[in-house]
Formats: structure tokens, C-alpha cells, sequence
């Protein structure tokens, strides 16, 4: 599927697998934590209109506006998107990936979006990849999208969930197979006669959660059951079919029998530290949240109000639901279930991150959240101190009901069957075009130029960190940071705040210097800002084992090479010299401190190192011109 919708997309470079291809891109999306920045990107192009066939601006991560600032990046955003071309989804409308599959994923077609989870459109059988604000910003204007093409991961799905088990413990049992970092170099593709027992919410939550193995995307059939979602959207004349030819070839095959899953919980750390809950019932908790554009669906969120019906939650904790789209909260009014949650004890919050991003419900120093997000690491929910556990609806809801953690098994089963969603796009706005005045708050900062790579780096190594240091731990998401992601100044004070408060005030001290990383550095969002901010504090080069896809496209895209050594032999406070004049084969690092020399090398193509010695994406595409 992946091989056949990549040669219709194809432009520049042959489909082989390891090799850089150039893709044309059908719909780009941005959200309001990336999409200031990718809109400012946007601009420096110079460019009319946005070329792609469609772009949605949507409006999620900071809805509630609890700053001025983000208030004033929304309306930048609604004003920049009108004036260019784009559509707009206002606050309150629900979270980017939820509402993508619903009213606009067209199978078959390619989706770059600024934002990590984008392969969530896979569970509509599109092709969606999460890139860095400028990547998506030239392809917005008709640019190419580049990547190494994948290899290919088939997930032969077999059987169907037991009641109590959900979709989400399908993604969790792939964490648990094949780690944080199986998925990287790969797309998923699922296949199997398990898959027509999935709704489009169930397979979008898999491929939402699919993000977090470091696949480059991941992606359902388009099937029967994809049509009916279709065209209970109202948008049936979208539909086309999706399925890999007979005899197809994959360079690795998983199965997963539906009917053996049982509920699965990942502990605090990272979504690959799973467990059968068995292991964990009993837990003590301090916090239920359900939502996410993992688990926001309408489907989701009447299996918990089924669940919490006529009872009430635990009332040592907090239950929060946010539904993920508004077409999700209105059928919950339509149907009971916003009253039998609301009477059950639960707080009802509209559709948004929110929780998920630490935007709110921030947890309590030795607090544990259970939440149905697809992140929990260190920092994730807005503080350094509280820690989340992430789970399926079923599970979120049978533990609400006592404060603990608890088996969904074990209670009676709840059917749900969903056979009509309500379409209401009223918040989604037309484009009204140029004659739109961009409005601009204090806060939006335009970026510096960005400058052509010196002949040598040198300086001192700032900061050493171990393995799968996140993009969270880069540049903390949450309420510190939030409302400064259009203030790149500001923002790049906070780069490593949990890790070491003193970092942003010693970069600037030493006028930059190096990072030093361990293996599958960079992994988690698309969030550009941790390649930004260490570029605005001057940093020069990282070095690191590994890096993860996103984040290494990030840092050469604004012009920070991402080097690949064995960083046991660097440590904080040397003095590092490297001459990068030439950038072919083995380099040598001198470690002047140390009197040690190191070999260092990049996996960068050719077009990458035009691009870093440019000074990164946006200096290399002026000079194309
Ligand atoms: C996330 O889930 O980490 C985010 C917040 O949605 C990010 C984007 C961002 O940093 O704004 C992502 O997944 O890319
Ligand atoms: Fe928003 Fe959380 Fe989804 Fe990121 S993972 S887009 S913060 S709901």
C-alpha cells in the first residue's frame, strides 16, 4: 500500500528502499504549537497562495488561551490561513488528527502534517507523515517532501478484541513487541483478517500510537467498513479502495491475534514500558483522563460513559474527559452520556490536548495520572514530579470508578455500536483570501536569516545525556512554554529546563558550544522548536548514537548537522575543535581538553548537505529559486 500510494506521489529520485525520494504532498496540516512558526516559514517563501491541494490550519493544543500570548497566536493563525489560502478549524473544534480522518483524509493521498501523530490518518488508509513547521511550510507551497524510503512492517492481525479490550491495548501490545524503536526506518502496514473488525476510530488510534515505535508513518486498508465511515461523514464520494496486491513483500511480518490481547498499561517513563494489568491492579491513582487524539473519539467516550452510567467515580480523584472533536461532544449531548458522565462525578472539558500536553490537570508532586494519551515520559503532563500511566478508555473508566487501577474484564461488558455521527463544520472557516490583514500580536517574532555553515565549529561541550532523550526533555510542551512558541527568543531560554535549569544562561554565556546525545536522540514530537532553540542559542553540532527521524530532520533543517559517534569519550566542559570544509566520509573531532581525536561521521544525502551549508531549509530553498 505504503509502495503504491509513494510511486503516484514520486518526483524527484527512484523508490528504493534507503534511498532519498521527493514526494508531492496532497493536504498539509498545522496546529497552533508548531503552525506559528510554520506559517511564519511559509511567508519567508515569498509565495502568493498555498499550492497544495488543501491546508488546514486547526487551532488545539493551547485552545484554552490561558495566556494572552496563545489568544494572540490564534488569531495570527486565523488570519495568516485566510489570507493564504487555507482552511481554518477554530479552538474548541477539537484536535487536528481526530478532526482530519473525520472530514477530510482522503485514502491514497499524502498528508504532511506538523505534528508527529499525523499517521493518525493512516487509520483512514491515508498516507500521513509528521514533519518539522518548515518542511511542511515548502510543501504547503507546492515544495517536495524528502525522506529516505522506509522499509516496510506488515501487522497481520488475526481474531477479534474480547469485551474490556480495546484498540489502544492492540498499539500498546506493539510497543511491547517491538520498542520505542522498532518502528524506525518503517512504515506499518495492517493486513489480516482482524482488520474489518476494527471501526476507523479503533484503526486510527492504533495508527496514532504507532508515532511512538519511530515509524515514519503507518497505515489500515481501505475497506468496506472505511467506506461506511465515509459516508456517515457525509463524505462517501471520498472513498476509494486501498489493499496491498496479492503477494506482496514486506521486509518484516508481526502478527497479533485480537482474541489472545488482554488490557495492558504503560507505566510512567516511556509508552514501551508495558504491562498486563494484572501487574499493575490495585495501583493507586490520583487522576483519570480520557481523551487525546488517541482516544477522543465518540466511540470512546460513550464506551466510558456506558461504563460510568448511573455510578459514580471515586471522589479521591479527578476524572476528566475531553472528547477530541466536537462532533464527538455533541453526539455525547445528543445521546445522555455528557449527563450520565457529568452525574457520574466526571468534569467535562471541551474538545483539545489540553491534559495531554499539560495544558491544565497538571499532576501533583508524587502524583500517577492514567490517561488514554500516547505519551509518558518524564515532564509530559506539565510538571517534573508527576507521573502518567497511559491505557485504554475501558480501563481509564473501571479505574475512575474506584481510584485504582482496574480490570475493564471484570465488570459487566458495555456494547456500543455506532451507525450515524453528526457533521457540523461550522468552526471550520473558509479562506477568505488576500484581502485578509495578517494580525500579528507582540509575541509573533519573526526568525533570524539563517546564516551558511562556518569551515570549523568549535567550542565546549554543554550538556551530555543518556538514551532516548525526548523532544519533551529538548524543550518541555506545558505550561511554562506554551504560549512562547511564536517567540523563539523567549522559548529557547527554557531548552533542557528539567534536565539542567542552567543550560539556555551557559550556551549564551559561551556563545554556544555542543550537544552530546545517546542513542534515538530527539525521539517523540515534531515540535521544530528543540532544533530552533539550540540554534538560537548557537549551538553547533550534536553528537549523539542515534537520532530519531523527525528530530534529525528538524536539526538539518536549520542547519545544525546531526553527527553520529561513540560519545563515551566526550564529556561536559571539553574543548571541542572539528573541520567541516569537507563534508565526505570520516571526520575528525579534536577534543582538545581530552588531547584525543575521535572519528565522527554523518548519514546526511547530498541535498542535506547543500541544506546545512546553505544554513538550513529555508536558505537552501531561496538559493533554488
Ligand atoms: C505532542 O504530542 O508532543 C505534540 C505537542 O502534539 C507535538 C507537537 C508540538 O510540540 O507542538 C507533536 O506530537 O509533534
Ligand atoms: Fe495534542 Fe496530545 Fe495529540 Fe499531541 S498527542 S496532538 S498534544 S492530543
Amino acid at each position: 500500500m505504503t509502495e503504491k500510494i509513494l510511486s503516484r506521489h514520486v518526483q524527484e529520485g527512484a523508490l528504493e528502499k534507503g534511498a532519498e525520494v521527493g514526494i508531492r504532498i496532497d493536504h498539509c496540516l498545522t496546529q497552533d504549537s508548531t503552525g506559528t512558526m510554520a506559517w511564519l516559514e511559509f511567508e519567508s517563501l515569498g509565495l502568493e497562495r498555498i499550492k497544495a491541494e488543501l491546508v488546514v490550519s486547526y487551532c488545539d493544543h493551547t485552545s484554552l488561551g490561558f495566556k494572552g500570548e496563545s489568544t494572540d497566536d490564534h488569531i495570527f493563525l486565523q488570519t495568516i490561513a485566510s489570507h493564504y489560502g487555507a482552511k481554518f478549524s477554530k479552538n474548541g473544534n477539537g484536535v487536528c488528527h481526530q478532526l482530519h480522518y473525520e472530514r477530510f483524509a482522503i485514502p491514497g493521498k499524502t498528508l504532511l502534517g506538523s505534528d508527529s501523530h499525523t499517521p493518525t490518518a493512516g487509520g483512514l488508509g491515508m498516507l500521513g507523515i509528521g514533519a518539522g513547521g518548515m518542511d511542511v511550510a515548502v510543501a504547503a507551497g507546492g515544495g517536495l517532501f524528502h525522506l529516505t524510503v522506509p522499509k516496510v512492517l506488515q501487522i497481520v492481525l488475526t481474531g477479534k478484541l474480547s469485551p474490556g479490550v480495546a484498540a489502544k491495548d492492540v498499539a500498546l501490545e506493539i510497543l511491547r513487541r517491538i520498542s520505542v524503536k522498532g518502528g524506525v526506518g518503517y512504515f506499518i502496514e495492517f493486513a489480516g483478517p482482524g482488520v474489518k473488525s476494527l471501526s476507523v476510530p479503533e484503526r486510527a488510534t492504533i495508527t496514532n500510537m504507532c508515532t511512538e515505535t519511530g515509524a515514519t508513518s503507518s497505515i489500515f486498508p481501505s475497506d468496506k467498513v472505511t467506506e461506511a465511515f465515509a459516508a456517515m461523514q457525509g463524505r462517501g464520494g471520498d472513498w476509494v479502495e486501498l489493499a496491498p496486491d496479492k503477494g506482496a513483500n514486506y521486509d518484516k511480518t508481526l502478527k497479533i491475534d485480537l482474541s489472545k490481547l488482554k488490557p495492558l498499561v504503560a507505566m510512567p517513563g516511556m509508552p514501551d514500558n508495558v504491562h498486563d494489568i494484572d501487574e499493575v491492579v490495585g495501583t493507586k491513582i490520583d487522576q483519570v483522563y480520557i481523551g487525546s487524539c488517541t482516544n477522543g473519539s465518540y466511540y470512546d467516550m460513550k464506551v466510558a460513559a456506558e461504563m460510568l452510567k448511573g455510578k459514580h467515580v471515586c471522589t479521591e480523584i479527578d476524572v476528566i474527559v475531553s472528547p477530541g472533536s466536537r462532533q464527538a461532544w455533541e453526539m455525547l449531548m445528543e445521546d445522555g452520556s455528557f449527563l450520565a458522565l457529568t452525574k457520574a462525578g466526571v468534569r467535562m472539558i471541551e474538545p483539545g490536548c489540553n491534559a495531554c500536553i499539560g495544558i491544565g490537570f497538571v499532576p501533583g508532586h508524587g502524583h500517577l495520572s492514567l490517561r488514554t494519551v500516547n505519551r509518558n515520559w518524564k515532564g509530559r503532563g506539565g510538571s517534573k514530579f508527576g507521573k502518567i500511566a497511559l491505557c485504554s478508555p475501558q480501563v481509564a473508566a473501571a479505574s475512575a470508578l474506584v481510584g485504582k487501577i482496574a480490570n475493564p474484564c471484570e465488570l459487566p461488558k458495555v456494547k456500543v455500536k455506532v451507525d450515524h455521527l453528526t457533521v457540523d463544520d461550522y468552526l471550520i472557516l473558509e479562506p477568505a483570501g488576500e484581502g485578509m490583514e495578517i494580525r500579528r500580536g507582540p509575541n509573533i517574532v519573526q526568525l533570524e536569516p539563517q546564516k551558511p555553515l562556518p569551515s570549523v565549529l568549535e567550542g565546549e561541550v554543554l550538556i551530555k545525556l543518556g538514551d532516548g532523550i525526548s523532544t519533551d526533555a529538548i524543550l518541555p510542551a506545558g505550561p511554562l512554554t506554551q504560549h512562547l512558541r511564536s517567540n523563539l527568543p523567549e522559548i529557547a531560554k527554557f531548552t533542557f529546563y528539567y534536565e539542567d535549569k542552567e543550560f539556555a544562561a551557559r550556551a549564551q554565556e559561551k556563545n554556544g558550544g555542543f550537544i552530546v546525545g545517546g542513542d534515538n536522540y530527539g525521539q517523540g514530537s515534531s515540535r521544530e522548536h528543540a532544533a530552533l532553540a539550540p540554534w538560537q542559542l548557537g549551538i553547533k553540532a550534536v553528537f549523539a548514537k542515534s537520532y530519531a527521524r523527525i528530530h534529525r530532520a528538524n536539526l538539518i533543517n536549520v542547519g545544525i548537522i546531526p553527527f553520529l559517534c561513540d560519545t563515551d569519550r566526550l564529556e561536559v566542559g571539553d574543548q571541542l575543535h572539528l573541520d567541516v570544509s569537507k563534508l565526505s566520509g570520516d571526520l575528525v573531532l579534536i577534543n582538545k581538553t581530552k588531547d584525543d581525536k575521535l572519528k565522527v561521521h554523518h548519514d546526511l544525502s547530498q541535498r542535506e548537505v547543500e541544506m546545512v551549508k546553505a544554513g538550513g531549509l529555508l536558505a537552501y530553498t531561496a538559493e533554488q529559486k
